[in-house]
């Protein structure tokens, strides 16, 4: 009754805030308690939780509440909003210039009618779920953002920034579809101009040494996410799949340096509940790894699927797994150019489908795969999403070369389709059973 009474007082106030900015306040409410009952129904419902994910949680939470009001008021010191859609654009370039950087895609199924007005209705449901939220006047970022920053990634992005970009707060950076020199050339190039853009939007001059901080900054939370996900080796890890992903989720949103203490806290408990022999998954729990697609905020649906079937995800090989915490930029890099070509490199070492040919990604899933001791890999593709579908080809041959069986998922937010998947992903992991 006290959580409920407390719930509203909440809403009651990011309501406020919500009306203050301009938004739908009553079809952000249908859409966010929709979005609330899911993260209840699955991510709160499980047992044996650690006690450090609350402040995650509470991240989730105040997705649309508390960080809001905290970067309106930082933007009233001077501080600027850049929205972002893809883990590609440089963190460090952003924080150095006193921005804040926050990941605005949609995992939401019920903004998707709103894109729909402008977009096509097959392309994937991230793109539209994003575009949705904007267009539905319910994303409290929107009306605040100083800069969206677009990729030229898949098709569906690319196409659609196009289409959004005629109001000029929308800056595109070009990412090559290959790896070789000239590529290395071109990204170099384009971090520079993302860097002379943002000096611009600033007002401020990347400083060498604010960028060294900015560096170190980003691969302590690299490295506390990575420590994370290694307690997801042991034989009985002390977190689940989902809670993974939560804390996942709020790295791409919260304020670095507090996301960063609080993770290490948090792997304080874990590596506590390690010792003392404390997991959360049965013994005949199968280990399943989640490779493709990223899960982003209010998308927890095939780890819950998964989990809720008996299974425990140990590893994701997506934008909100390894792909964003793997590899770290090189610190003793002096002189702004150098810096900047460091980060350069360590961007273009992610191994997005986009990138043809894309052998190191399939190199990774095999070590993950190793390290984490996994039974089975579920291959998670976003309807539409053809570079991911395309390449779940060769993944698929790789782990059957290497002994580890895979199953492909290619679904949207939809919850029509859980009924259809559960009874694949069970019969999936009973194979494995035997
Ligand atoms: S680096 S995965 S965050 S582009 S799922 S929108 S690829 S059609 S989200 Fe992504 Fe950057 Fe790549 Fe990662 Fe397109 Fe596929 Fe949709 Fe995607």
């Amino acid at each position: 009754m006290a959580a409920r009474i407390r719930r509203e007082e909440c809403m009651a106030r990011s309501d406020e805030l919500l009306k203050d900015l301009g938004l739908d306040v009553d079809l952000h409410r249908r859409i966010f308690d929709a979005v609330d009952r899911n993260f209840r129904e699955t991510v709160l419902a499980q047992k044996i939780r650690p006690a450090r994910m609350a402040y995650f949680d509470g991240v989730i939470h105040e997705a649309h509440g508390g960080r809001v009001r905290e970067i309106i008021e930082r933007r009233a010191a001077g501080d600027k909003l850049i929205g972002t859609f893809c883990i590609y654009v440089p963190e460090e370039i952003v924080l150095a210039l006193g921005a804040i950087p926050v990941a605005l895609c949609g995992g939401t199924s019920l903004s998707i009618p709103y894109a729909e007005k402008l977009l096509p209705r097959d392309i994937c449901p991230l793109v539209k779920s994003t575009v949705g939220l904007a267009l539905s006047n319910t994303c409290p970022y929107s009306p605040i953002e100083d800069l969206a920053v677009g990729e030229t990634t898949c098709d569906a992005k690319k196409k659609t920034w196009d289409l959004l970009a005629k109001n000029g707060d929308l800056y595109v950076i070009e990412l090559p579809q290959k790896k070789g020199a000239r590529d290395r050339d071109l990204w170099f190039e384009e971090v520079c101009q993302f860097k002379t853009r943002l000096e611009r939007l600033t007002g401020r001059t990347l400083d060498p040494e604010r960028l060294a901080g900015a560096v170190r900054l980003m691969n302590r939370k690299r490295r506390a996410l990575a420590r994370l996900n290694d307690f997801r080796k042991e034989a009985n890890p002390p977190l689940s799949g989902l809670d993974a992903l939560v804390v996942m989720q709020g790295a791409l949103l919260d304020d670095a340096i507090r996301f960063t203490e609080r993770l290490e806290a948090l792997n304080d408990e874990l590596e506590d509940r390690v010792r003392r022999g404390i997991g959360v998954a049965s013994e005949r729990a199968k280990r399943i790894m989640i490779s493709g697609c990223p899960s982003v905020l209010g998308n927890w649906k095939l780890h819950a699927l998964v989990e809720s079937a008996g299974a425990i995800v140990v590893c994701d090989e997506t934008c909100t797994g390894s792909r964003y915490y793997e590899n770290l930029v090189e610190e003793d890099r002096s002189g702004l150019e150098a810096q900047i070509a460091a980060i350069a490199d360590r961007y273009l070492k992610i191994e997005c489908s986009c990138f043809s040919p894309n052998a190191e990604r399939i190199d990774s899933i095999l070590r993950l795969a190793r390290e984490h001791r996994v039974h089975g890999v579920v291959q998670y593709v976003l309807q539409y999403c053809h570079t991911y579908n395309v390449e779940a080809v060769a993944v698929a041959a790789a782990l059957k070369d290497a002994g580890v069986p895979s199953l492909k998922v290619v679904t949207d937010y939809a919850e029509s389709d859980t009924g259809q998947l559960r009874l694949r992903v069970d019969a999936f992991l009973e194979g494995l059973g035997r």
